[in-house]
């Protein structure tokens, strides 16, 4: 096929038969991704590599993992910071080193990894709606699913957005409960000034690969307790206290010396990641004004903000065509949308067989699971990509009704 310019190639689509999902050929060449890791300066990542063999130390707790701690410490302003393997093995350690047990209180609208950090250790995420405008756990829906048997709250930061920590702090400590955070999406966020990092009794960061700073793999678990944070160390290494003495149930959690070296060298990149998050939202936000029935969540300008994902809201009342549609239309131009986070983990197995009405009490969840929709940016979108991508959205929308009619007939295989 031959292809053009992207921008070129959506301009000049001004009817939906040059849309490639109707046999026009795709704006893009190749597929743009949602997720397309940021890579700091590949000379100093590949000098840390080669120092770290010179070295011959490769894991457990070597120079960069210490090095990577440190650094990340401070620049929370945290006292406590443990790098692990992943974010969800970050999970499943806070959650046992605080003494979850029984029911936790989690949001559904999150990657599965939340729900499973609790069921992998038989405690049942209780899944509670959200707030229809943050996105974040709704502390009035929190206090109704407050059981005896209620351990803990796990709020979600989601989008890097913070929960309403306030609250749930008021009500995790009125009712004698655990409260941590998922921030996975929060690295570098802050909430009234302060860093995400400093709220609950912890707080969970991944660095996969997906997310604006990566460590191939990775995820830390910080908090401000120092009690908390010993055992987490002994629990991410087995639960060794020395050689040969073993004082808890523990696990392999560790973060490797080459990840650290990703780590620290994505550091040094990290507020030109963040610069680029922050113009592409500009941009985005300039590209998708004024269509009807598409808006572009908020992040708050008065805090920091880390701008890693572009989420839309498409209501399809006023777009004409709804958010399948729509991440269809897109696919086919090879713009991979993503639907984080459909269709809610209730409705993910085993959580789908074990509360089979669970949505009665998630009007919002599902309401969103339903409209929300996220775009490709980082490093790896331009300017002139940008503009593409809100050129087939505008153009989609302009004729949502059409489409819709065209794709419903081919579903129900009417065409
Ligand atoms: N809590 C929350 C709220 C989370 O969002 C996550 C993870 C976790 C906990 C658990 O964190 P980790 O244990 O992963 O540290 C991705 C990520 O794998 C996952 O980390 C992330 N959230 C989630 C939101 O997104 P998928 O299933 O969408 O990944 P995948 O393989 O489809 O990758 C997304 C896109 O990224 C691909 O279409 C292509 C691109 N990509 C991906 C990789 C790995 C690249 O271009 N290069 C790459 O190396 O889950």
């Amino acid at each position: 096929m031959d292809f053009k310019d992207p921008l070129i190639e959506a301009i000049m689509k001004d009817c939906i038969e040059e849309l490639a999902l109707f046999g026009g050929s795709p704006s893009f060449p190749e597929k743009l991704h949602v997720g397309r890791p940021n890579l700091g300066d590949r000379e100093r990542f590949l000098a840390r590599v080669n120092e770290m063999f010179d070295r011959n130390w490769l894991t457990n707790n070597g120079p960069l993992v210490q090095e990577l701690e440190q650094k990340l410490a401070g620049m929370l302003g945290v006292r406590n910071c443990i790098v692990l393997c992943n974010a969800t093995v970050a999970l499943e350690i806070a959650v046992r080193a605080l003494g979850l047990t029984g029911e936790v209180i989690v949001p559904s609208f999150t990657f599965v990894a939340t729900a499973h950090s609790l069921q992998w250790q038989e405690i049942t995420p209780v899944f509670c709606d959200i707030d229809p405008d943050t996105h974040t756990l709704d502390p009035q829906a929190v206090r109704r699913m407050i059981t005896p048997r209620t351990s803990g709250i796990v709020g979600v930061h989601l989008w890097g957005r913070p929960c309403n920590v306030e609250a749930l702090t008021e009500i995790a400590e009125s009712h004698n409960l655990k409260l941590m955070f998922d921030a996975a999406h929060a690295f570098g966020c802050s909430h009234n000034g302060k860093m995400i990092g400093n709220f609950g009794n912890a707080e969970v960061f991944s660095f996969h690969a997906t997310k604006f700073f990566n460590t191939f793999e990775g995820g830390a678990i910080v908090t401000n307790s120092d009690e908390l944070a010993a055992k987490i160390r002994l629990m991410k290494n087995f639960g060794f206290a020395g050689y040969d003495n073993v004082i808890y149930v523990g696990t392999n959690g560790k973060m490797t010396e080459i990840c650290a070296a990703m780590g620290l060298t994505g550091l040094e990149s990290l507020d030109d990641f963040i610069a680029v998050n922050h113009r592409n939202y500009r941009r985005y936000s300039a590209e998708l004004a004024d269509i009807p029935g598409v808006s572009l969540i908020k992040y708050n300008d008065k805090e920091r903000c880390n701008c890693q994902y572009i989420v839309l809201e498409i209501d399809e009342g006023k777009a004409g065509l709804n958010r399948d549609y729509l991440v269809e239309v897109l696919h086919a131009e090879n713009v991979m949308a993503r639907r984080y986070f459909y269709p809610g983990c209730h409705r993910m197995e085993p959580y789908r067989s074990y509360f089979p009405h669970a949505e009665l009490l998630l009007p919002n969840t599902e309401r969103l699971a339903q409209r929300v929709m996220s775009l490709p940016t980082g490093t790896a979108v331009d300017e002139e990509d940008i503009k593409a991508i809100g050129r087939i959205i505008r153009l989609a929308v302009s004729h949502g009704g059409e489409i819709t009619g065209r794709l419903a007939k081919t579903k129900t295989g009417l065409i």
